[in-house]
């Protein structure tokens, strides 16, 4: 299982124990910005991949040999488990995900499926039981946080506002709570199989619950992520949870039952350690932008970012979103090989 894998620094960072480097790795490190994926693309779509075992450990597996990261994520999409619940969707090039039917009714809530995953995503757990023995590091699996997924299904797609999200929110708190817990309990079960299937960790992108307003996160998003935590705390395997723009909802996010809570590049990580306290990890946040930065500008930026993140036990060097498309290989091999260097025993305070 997962927590075999030799290479163990990113675990131990997670439950805060000391660590011989910092560990590293990158939302969406497999990607575009890779010339083998861009390969792979030329004949599959990513949900092709995503049904494909074999080619899918491959993607995944990908950045693990080319940077020398410290973790693996699952390939995959937020999305995919949203067909399993009855709702079809495609993927659009340069768009996103694209609903075939957005999510506006009190008929559509209640049609939405708790599926069962073995049965209806029997590949991504043969996927992970592929991985998990083969990889020489730790596999994240992961879902989507319910307000972000949540979005997607009832705006049709990427959105700027999630006006129509929000309204329903406002106007029907009863059909939306209905909602997110339908979300939540379906994640929990998915995130359970992705576990019991041989990943060591999670994470749960709740990619835009950062453009809600601190009240409105807490009375109509938090009670569902804390179920959501409470109900696979009990298999030990550490949860992270990221948001972007969510520098005012940090302490919530620890007090919902994060292990590790994912910091975007706006907040700085001292700040961000105030907020949380200190029973979490934190994981971030180089800006993703600075990889198009010449490399001695680049390195300063890392520098910083590992300063103030090492400052307390229980830090996982990350980007505070994920990999741009255009970014170059080459400098994201630069951040591993520098992060891997840097002393991460933190100043006794
Ligand atoms: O075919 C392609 O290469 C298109 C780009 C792409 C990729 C590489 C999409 C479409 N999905 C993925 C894979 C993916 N999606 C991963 C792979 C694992 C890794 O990190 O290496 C992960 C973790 C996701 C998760 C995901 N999908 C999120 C959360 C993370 C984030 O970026 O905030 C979100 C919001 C999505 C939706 C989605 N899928 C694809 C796109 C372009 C989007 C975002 C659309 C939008 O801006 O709303």
């Amino acid at each position: 299982m997962g927590t075999s894998a030799v290479n163990d620094r990113f675990l131990r960072a997670c439950r805060r124990q000391p660590v011989d480097r910092v560990p590293v790795w990158f939302m969406r490190q497999a990607g575009r910005y890779d010339p083998e994926y861009r390969a792979i693309r030329q004949s599959y779509t990513l949900l092709d991949i995503c049904r494909e075992p074999e080619l899918c450990a491959r993607v995944t597996r990908m950045p693990v040999d080319q940077l020398g990261v410290d973790a693996a994520i699952l390939f995959s999409d937020i999305m995919v488990p949203i067909g399993a619940m009855g709702m079809p969707f495609s993927l659009q090039e340069n768009v996103g995900p694209v609903m075939e039917r957005p999510l506006r009714s009190e008929e559509d809530v209640e049609g939405l499926r708790l599926f069962h995953p073995e049965e209806a995503l029997p590949y991504v757990l043969e996927t992970i039981r592929h991985l998990a023995t083969t990889l020489p590091v730790p596999l994240i699996g992961f879902a989507g946080g319910p307000f972000t997924l949540a979005s997607y299904m009832v705006e049709g797609g990427p959105s700027r506002d999630y006006a129509r999200t929000k309204a329903m929110m406002l106007a029907r708190p009863d059909l939306w709570h209905r909602l997110m817990d339908k979300l939540a309990r379906a994640m929990a079960g998915y995130l359970r199989a992705q576990i019991q299937a041989g990943c060591a960790a999670v994470q749960i992108f709740d990619s835009w619950v950062g453009s809600l307003s601190v009240h409105t996160f807490r009375a109509h998003v938090k009670p569902h992520i804390q179920q959501l935590m409470a109900e696979i705390a009990d298999l030990g395997a550490p949860i992270i949870y990221f948001g972007v723009q969510t520098g005012e909802l940090l302490a919530d996010f620890a007090e919902a039952g994060a292990t590790v809570v994912g910091v975007d590049w706006r907040t700085p990580l001292d700040r961000a350690r105030k907020r949380v306290g200190a029973s979490v990890a934190l994981q971030g946040n180089l800006d993703p932008v600075s990889l198009f930065a010449p490399p001695e500008a680049l390195r300063r930026e890392v520098e910083t970012v590992l300063q103030l993140g090492c400052q307390s036990p229980g830090y996982i060097f990350n980007l505070g979103h994920g990999v741009k498309p255009t970014t170059d290989l080459a400098q994201l091999q630069r951040v591993v090989e520098w992060v891997h260097g840097f002393d991460p025993i933190p100043s006794v305070g």
